[in-house]
C-alpha cells in the first residue's frame, strides 16, 4: 500500500506524546474488538489524560488533527485501524499496533475486512468474500479534483467537452453524429444527412449565418426555412432569425474553439427533450389527501412541483426552438387498490395546474395478482421487477415511442429508472430524496439486525445498482453528496462499506465523478408567499385555522389546548417518523420552563390512535407523543394536531404563525432535504432547523434563520428561547430573520432555476452518455452481472403480505 498524508504523519505524532499515546492505545484496546466513534475516542482520551492542560497539548498539532478528522476506529487488538476523512470526500486509511504504535497505510478492502472482524470473523477471513469495486471502470474516466467543486458536474463536463471537441475536424464528429440523429418521431432536426461531415457543416454555417443575418431579429423561421433546408438545416435552430442566428454562431464557435460556457449554452438551446418519464413508485402518490399517510411526503411535493416546472421550461425550450409540438411527463407509480379514499386506484390521472402532464399508476403483480394494500418502502423490493417490464409496455403506448429522459425517484424508482433506461437506451437522471443508509448508525456493517426489519441488503444494493447506472444524479444540496466538514454525505457513504455475509464494496460511487450535480427544489410560490402579502392571503381559511389552533375541543383533528393564546406559537410539521423527532422536540419544550413561558408549541403529524397506524415507526412515535404530553403536563401550553392534506390550508396555517411572531421548528435527527424549511422561510416565518442533513445549507446560521442540534436538545431550546427573549427586547430582530430567510430562497431555491438546470443535464448528459460509450458499456455488464444472481436473489426473500390478493384481470 503506498504511504499517505496520514501514514506520513501519524508515526511523529504519536512519538512526540509517546508516554500517553501508548497509554490511550493500550486503553482502546482494552475492552478486545470493538468499532468506536470519533466520540469514543475522545472520552477514551479524556479519561486516560486527566489534566486537560496536558491533553490540549498532546491534541495540538498533526495528531490532534488527525484524530479529529477520524470517523471511526475499528479496534482488533493489536490493531486499532483509523478511517480519516481529511476533507469532504478525501479519506485516508491507517493502522496502528497499539504495542509499538508503528503506523502503517492500509487500503479500503483492508480497513473493511477490520470492522468486519468484529461483526463476523469468519466472513471476513474468507478470500473469496464477495467485493464490489465499481471504481475498477473508471480508471481513465475524467474527475474532478477538488472537494470544492463536487456537485459542479455540468459545467466540469462542459469542460471536457469543450477541450476533446473542439480543434480539429475529426475531433467534433461525435458532436456531429450527435446532431444528425436528433429527431422528433422520426423528423429530423437541426440537420440532415447533406451535412454528413464536420466540415460540411461548418461551411453551411457559415453561409447560413450570414443569409440568415439579412434578416429582422423578429422575422419568423417559417420565412427563410426553405433555403436553409436546401443547405441541409432543419428545425430546431430557433423561431426567428435573431435566435436562429445567435444559434448557428455558438454552433460554428464550438466547432473552431470551443469553450465550456458556449458548450453549456449550445446544448440547452438544442432540440433533446420533449418526453420524459419520472418515476416515484412507493407510498401513495396522489394529488389530494396524500400527505401524512405513511411514506409519502415531500417526495410528492416535490415530483409534482417539478412536473409544473419542467412542463413550463420545455414548453418555453420549443417554442424558442421554432418547434410546435407538445412536451409530454408521465409520472409512473404505483396502482394501490387499497386507495383509503384517494385517487390511487385510478390508472390515469391528470396533473393540476399542467396541460401535458399526467399521472400513469401500475399495480405491483405477484403470482397470485394485484397486490391491494400499501406496502412499506422497505418491502417494496419483490415487486419492481415485473413492474418495470408492465410500466415498459405501457409508457411505450402512451408516449408513442421511447421518452427521451427518464427520471428516477428514492429507491424504488431509481431502480425501475435504471432497468427501463438500460433497456431503451435513454438517458437516465436520478435523484435519491434520502438514502436510507446514513439515517441508520452502522446500518451496513449490522445488516443482519437490521435486515430483517429494513430490507436494507435489497435497499443498498438497489441504491448501488441505480447510482452507478445513472447517466446524471440530481441532488438538493452539497451535503447530500459530500456532507460537510464533520460529516460525511450520503453518497460519500457508500464509497466504501461493508456488509459482513453479503458483499464488500470497496469502491460503491466517488463523489468526485462528474455525473453529480446539485439542483435544489423550491416551493410553489403561488401557494407559499410571504404573510406580509395581505392582499393574496388565502382568508377563506381563517376560521377554520382559528378553530384547529385555539378551539378548546379535543376530538380526531386535535388534542391539547393554548391556554394563553397572546403567546407567539412555535410551529413543526412532518411525518410522524422517529428521525423527523417531533417527539424530542416536544420533550425539549417539556423540560424546558423558559420556553414555556414565552412560547406555545404546535405541532402538526400522525394521528392519535397508534393501533391504526399501519407503519412500525409512525407507531411508536404516536404513543410516545401521548407520553410525553402526560409526563410533562403540557395541556394548556401545547396543541398536537393530526397530519393536515391540504398544501393551500397549510401554507396559511404557516402565515398565520408568522402572525403570531412565533417560527418554525424542523428538530430532524437528520433530514436529506426539508422541504418544509423551505415553505415556512416562503412564507417568511423565522425557522429553526436542524444542522445534521439538508437544512445547514439551506440557512446561513444567524442571519435566515438558525441551525439547531437535534442531539443536543437542552442547547437548542435554550437557543429558541434565546431568540424570542431577543424578540422582545429588539422589535426589528424577529423581522430581520424573517427578510433573511426570504432572500435566501430569491437567492437558490426557486423551481425555474431547478428546471433550467435539469433540462441542461438531460441534455449534456443525453451526448455525455454516447461520447463514452465503452464506459457507459462496462458498467452496464456489471450491473446486470449483479442484478441478476444477487438483487433478485435478495428481492425474493422479502416477503409479500398475506392478505388475499386481487385476481389478475383477463386482459393482463
Ligand atoms: N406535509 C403535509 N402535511 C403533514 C406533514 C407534511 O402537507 O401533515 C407536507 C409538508 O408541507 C411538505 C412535505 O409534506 O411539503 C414534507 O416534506 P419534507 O421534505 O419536509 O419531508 P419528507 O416527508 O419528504 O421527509
Ligand atoms: C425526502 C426527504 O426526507 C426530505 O428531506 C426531502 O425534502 C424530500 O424527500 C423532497 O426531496
Amino acid at each position: 500500500m503506498a504511504t499517505t498524508p496520514v501514514a506520513d504523519s501519524m508515526p511523529d505524532a504519536l512519538k512526540q506524546s509517546r508516554y500517553h499515546m501508548k497509554r490511550c492505545f493500550a486503553r482502546f484496546i482494552a475492552t478486545g474488538s470493538r468499532l468506536m466513534k470519533l466520540k469514543n475516542l475522545m472520552e477514551e482520551i479524556e479519561n486516560t489524560i486527566e489534566d486537560k492542560a496536558e491533553r490540549t497539548k498532546v491534541l495540538e498539532g498533526s495528531l490532534g488533527q488527525t484524530l479529529s478528522s477520524t470517523q471511526e476506529a475499528a479496534v482488533v487488538p493489536p490493531y486499532v485501524a483509523f478511517a480519516v476523512r481529511h476533507n469532504p470526500g478525501c479519506w485516508d486509511y491507517v493502522k496502528v499496533n497499539a504495542d509499538n504504535l508503528s503506523v502503517e497505510a492500509i487500503s479500503p478492502k483492508e480497513y473493511l475486512k477490520f470492522k468486519e472482524m468484529i461483526f463476523d470473523e469468519e466472513w471476513a477471513k474468507d478470500d473469496n468474500a464477495l467485493e464490489v469495486d465499481f471504481g475498477a471502470f473508471d480508471y481513465s474516466h475524467p474527475r474532478l479534483a477538488l472537494s470544492s467543486s463536487v456537485g459542479n458536474g455540468l459545467n466540469f463536463v462542459s469542460k471536457v467537452m469543450s477541450s476533446k471537441l473542439g480543434g480539429k475536424p475529426e475531433e467534433a464528429q461525435p458532436l456531429l453524429d450527435y446532431l444528425l440523429a436528433l429527431n422528433h418521431q422520426g423528423e429530423n432536426l437541426m440537420i440532415n444527412e447533406n451535412l454528413n461531415s464536420v466540415s460540411k457543416l461548418q461551411a453551411a454555417l457559415i453561409v447560413a449565418e450570414v443569409f440568415v443575418s439579412s434578416f429582422s431579429k423578429d422575422t419568423p423561421y417559417k420565412n427563410f426555412e426553405h433555403k436553409l433546408k436546401e443547405w441541409g438545416f432543419e428545425k430546431g435552430w430557433g423561431d426567428s432569425a435573431g435566435r436562429v442566428r445567435e444559434t448557428m454562431r455558438l454552433a460554428s464557435e464550438i466547432l473552431q474553439a470551443a469553450d465550456p460556457i458556449n458548450m453549456e449554452s449550445f446544448f440547452s438551446r438544442l432540440p433533446t427533450t420533449f418526453n420524459i418519464v419520472i418515476f416515484s413508485i412507493h407510498g401513495y402518490f396522489g394529488q389530494a389527501d396524500v400527505l401524512g399517510l405513511p411514506d409519502t411526503g415531500g417526495q410528492v411535493v416535490y415530483i409534482l412541483d417539478q412536473v409544473r416546472a419542467l412542463e413550463e421550461e420545455m414548453l418555453r425550450r420549443i417554442k424558442q426552438q421554432g418547434l410546435n409540438m407538445k412536451p409530454k411527463i408521465l409520472v409512473v407509480t404505483r396502482l394501490i387498490p387499497d386507495a383509503r379514499g384517494t385517487t390511487c386506484n385510478q390508472e390515469m390521472e391528470p396533473i393540476l395546474n399542467s396541460s401535458h402532464s399526467h399521472i400513469l399508476r401500475i399495480p405491483f403483480r405477484t403470482e397470485k395478482g394485484i397486490l391491494r394494500q400499501w406496502v412499506s418502502r422497505f418491502d417494496i423490493y419483490p415487486y419492481l421487477e415485473n413492474y418495470a417490464k408492465d410500466a415498459t409496455a405501457k409508457i411505450l403506448e402512451l408516449m408513442e415511442g421511447k421518452p427521451d429522459l427518464i427520471i428516477g425517484n428514492y429507491t424504488d424508482g431509481n431502480l425501475v429508472a435504471s432497468l427501463l433506461a438500460n433497456k431503451l437506451g435513454v438517458a437516465q437522471g436520478t435523484i435519491a430524496h434520502a438514502l436510507e443508509k446514513t439515517k441508520y448508525e452502522d446500518s451496513d456493517v449490522k445488516l443482519k439486525e437490521f435486515d430483517p426489519k429494513y430490507h436494507f441488503s435489497c435497499q443498498f444494493t438497489a441504491d448501488l445498482l441505480a447510482m452507478n447506472a445513472a447517466d446524471f444524479i440530481i441532488t438538493s444540496t452539497y451535503q447530500e453528496i459530500a456532507g460537510s466538514e464533520t460529516r460525511p454525505g450520503q453518497y460519500e457513504s457508500h464509497t466504501a462499506f461493508t456488509m459482513p455475509g453479503l458483499y464488500r464494496v470497496v469502491s460503491g460511487i466517488n463523489v468526485f465523478d462528474p455525473k453529480f450535480n446539485i439542483a435544489a427544489p423550491g416551493a410553489e410560490q403561488s401557494t407559499y408567499f410571504p404573510f406580509t402579502e395581505r392582499k393574496k392571503r388565502f382568508v377563506k381559511f381563517g376560521p377554520a385555522i382559528e378553530e384547529l389552533l385555539y378551539s378548546n375541543e379535543e376530538n380526531n383533528e386535535h388534542i391539547g389546548f393554548l391556554a394563553d393564546r397572546k403567546r407567539p406559537i412555535i410551529f413543526s410539521m412532518a411525518r410522524f417518523d422517529t428521525v423527523k423527532n417531533l417527539t424530542g422536540l416536544t420533550e425539549w419544550f417539556g423540560k424546558n420552563k423558559k420556553l414555556q413561558n414565552l412560547v406555545n408549541l404546535v405541532i402538526v403529524g400522525g394521528f392519535f390512535d397508534p393501533s391504526k397506524s399501519k407503519d412500525r415507526e409512525e407507531a411508536a412515535e404516536i404513543k410516545k407523543m401521548h407520553e410525553l404530553i402526560e409526563k410533562y403536563n403540557l395541556k394548556g401550553q401545547m396543541r398536537w394536531i393530526a397530519a393536515q392534506t391540504d398544501k393551500y390550508r397549510n401554507s396559511e396555517l404557516y402565515r398565520t404563525i408568522a402572525d403570531t411572531k412565533g417560527a418554525f421548528v424542523q428538530p430532524a435527527l437528520y433530514e436529506a432535504f426539508g422541504l418544509t424549511v423551505i415553505e415556512a422561510m416562503n412564507c417568511g416565518l423565522p425557522t429553526f432547523a436542524t444542522n445534521q442533513g439538508g437544512p445547514a445549507e439551506i440557512i446561513v446560521d444567524g442571519v435566515s434563520g438558525f441551525h439547531i442540534d437535534p442531539y443536543n436538545g437542552d442547547k437548542s431550546s435554550n437557543k429558541i428561547a434565546d431568540f424570542f427573549e431577543k424578540c422582545k427586547v429588539d422589535s426589528i430582530y424577529w423581522n430581520r430573520i424573517s427578510e433573511g430567510g426570504l432572500k435566501r430562497i430569491e437567492e437558490c431555491y426557486t423551481w425555474k432555476i431547478y428546471a433550467n438546470k435539469v433540462l441542461n443535464m438531460g441534455s449534456i448528459y443525453g451526448f455525455w452518455r454516447q461520447f463514452n460509450v465503452g464506459h457507459k458499456q462496462a458498467k452496464q455488464r456489471y450491473f446486470e452481472m449483479f442484478y441478476n444472481p444477487l438483487f433478485r436473489k435478495l428481492a425474493n426473500n422479502v416477503p409479500i403480505p398475506y392478505e388475499e390478493p386481487l385476481p389478475v384481470a383477463p386482459s393482463d
